[in-house]
C-alpha cells in the first residue's frame, strides 16, 4: 500500500481509537496483512536466541503479518551485517535485532531506517543513532547488583572468581559486567578478587575450553560468574563432571541448567537468574508493532499495550547510552527451590 495512504488509514483509526475511549487497543485497529516483520537473532543453535525468535514470531503472526527470522552462523556482526541487507532488499517493514556488536551494525541499520524500515535492539543494544529503541530484558543495574551479591554469598565473600562471558564486543554482557564491578567498588566486596575476564563467545566447546583453562589457571578460584546462557551450561557440566569444588552462577536458562542447580557437592550451580526468552521475543514483537502502525516512535515517555503480558501496557524509558529502552521486567531467580516448576518452561 502506498505509504501516504497507510498514514492516513493510520492516522484515522488512532483518532478513532482515540474517541470510543479504547487506546490501548490501537495495534488490534491495525492491519498488519502484507506487512514483513523480521527478527536478526545471535546466533543459530543459541537455544536461548531461538526462544526469542519463538516469542516474536508468535505475536507477529497472530497479528495477522509474515514473520521472517534470520539466524547467523557466529555470534558476529560479520555473519549479521549480509542478514540486515538481504532484508533490506526483502523490503520488510520492521528488523528486530540482536546483536552481536554495539557499534559494527550502524551503517547497514542506517541504511535500513533510511528505507523508512523501523528498527529496533532486543537482548543485546546497538547505538542509539542505529535504533528507533531497545527491548530491554531486566534493568541492567539490577543484573549487576543481583550477580554480585551471587558471588559474594557462593563465595562467603572472599577469594578468587572469574567471569565467562560471550564474545567481547556483546553490549548486554559488558553493560551487566560493568555493573558488577561498579557494585563491587563497595568496601563489602573488597575481599573478592576478579582474576579474569574469559570469552566462550556463545559456542559450546569455547565456553568449555575457557572454563577449563580458568580450572588450570586458577587452582585457588571459588566462583565462575556466568552471565549468557551458551556459557553457563557449558561450564556447569565441565564443573559437574569433574567434581570441581569450583562453584557456578550467572544467567541461565533453565530447561538447560536443571540438572547442575543445588546446594550440594554433586550440583556445580547453587542458584542463577534469567528472565523468560519468549517474553524478550513477545515484547520485541509488541514494539515492532507498534512502530510499524506509527502508534509510537521510540520516543521516551510514549507507551504501547503488549496483549495480555503481564506489566502491558509498556512505557518507553531513557537508556544509558542516551537512547531509549523498554524494560521487560525483574531478573528472576532460580534455585532448587523452584528449578523444577520452570524446567519444562524454558
Ligand atoms: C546468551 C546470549 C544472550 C543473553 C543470554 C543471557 O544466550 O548471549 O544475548 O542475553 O545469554
Amino acid at each position: 500500500m502506498n505509504k501516504k495512504i497507510y498514514a492516513t488509514l493510520l492516522t484515522t483509526a488512532m483518532v478513532m481509537t482515540t474517541i470510543t475511549g479504547y487506546c490501548t487497543t490501537t495495534q488490534a485497529a491495525s492491519d498488519f496483512s502484507g506487512k514483513k516483520f523480521s527478527i536478526v537473532i545471535r546466533n543459530s543453535g543459541n537455544p536461548y536466541a531461538e526462544k526469542e525468535a519463538a516469542g516474536f514470531r508468535e505475536v507477529i503472526e497472530a497479528a495477522g503479518a509474515e514473520c521472517i527470522v534470520k539466524s547467523p552462523e557466529a555470534a558476529t556482526a560479520d555473519a549479521q551485517i549480509p542478514l540486515i541487507q538481504s532484508l533490506i532488499s526483502q523490503e520488510v517493514d520492521c528488523i528486530a535485532i540482536a546483536s552481536n556488536d554495539v557499534n559494527a551494525l550502524t551503517a547497514a541499520l542506517q541504511d535500513a531506517m533510511d528505507e523508512g524500515i523501523k528498527v529496533l535492539s532486543l537482548d543485546s543494544n546497538v547505538v542509539p543513532e542505529a535504533r528507533q529503541t531497545f527491548v530491554n530484558q531486566a534493568g541492567v543495574n539490577e543484573i549487576g547488583l543481583a550477580l554480585a551479591e551471587a558471588v559474594y554469598d557462593i563465595s562467603g565473600g572472599e577469594g578468587q572468581y572469574a567471569i565467562l562471558s560471550a564474545s567481547s564486543q556483546s553490549a548486554n554482557q559488558n553493560s551487566w559486567i560493568e555493573a558488577m564491578k561498579t557494585t563491587m567498588e563497595d568496601e563489602k566486596y573488597k575481599n573478592l578478587d576478579l582474576v579474569e575476564v574469559t570469552y566462550g563467545d556463545d559456542e559450546p566447546q569455547k565456553s568449555t575450553d575457557q572454563t577449563q583453562a580458568l580450572l588450570s589457571k586458577y587452582p585457588d578460584l571459588k566462583v565462575i560468574c556466568s552471565p549468557t546462557t551458551v556459557g553457563i551450561s557449558a561450564a556447569a557440566k565441565v564443573l559437574q563432571d569433574n567434581k570441581s569444588p569450583v562453584k557456578l552462577t550467572g544467567l541461565g536458562l533453565p530447561s538447560e541448567m536443571s540438572e547442575y542447580i543445588g546446594d550440594d557437592d554433586d550440583h556445580s550451580c547453587p542458584y542463577m537468574f534469567l528472565w523468560n526468552p519468549e517474553d524478550v521475543g513477545r515484547l520485541s514483537a509488541y514494539t515492532a508493532l507498534a512502530l510499524v502502525d506509527e502508534s509510537i516512535t521510540g520516543e521516551v515517555g510514549e507507551s504501547f499495550p503488549a496483549g495480555d503480558m503481564e506489566n502491558s501496557p509498556y512505557t518507553i524509558t531513557a537508556c544509558d547510552d542516551g537512547g531509549s529502552e523498554i524494560i521487560l521486567g525483574p531478573p528472576y531467580k532460580f534455585d532448587p527451590s523452584n528449578i523444577d516448576e520452570w524446567k519444562d518452561i524454558y
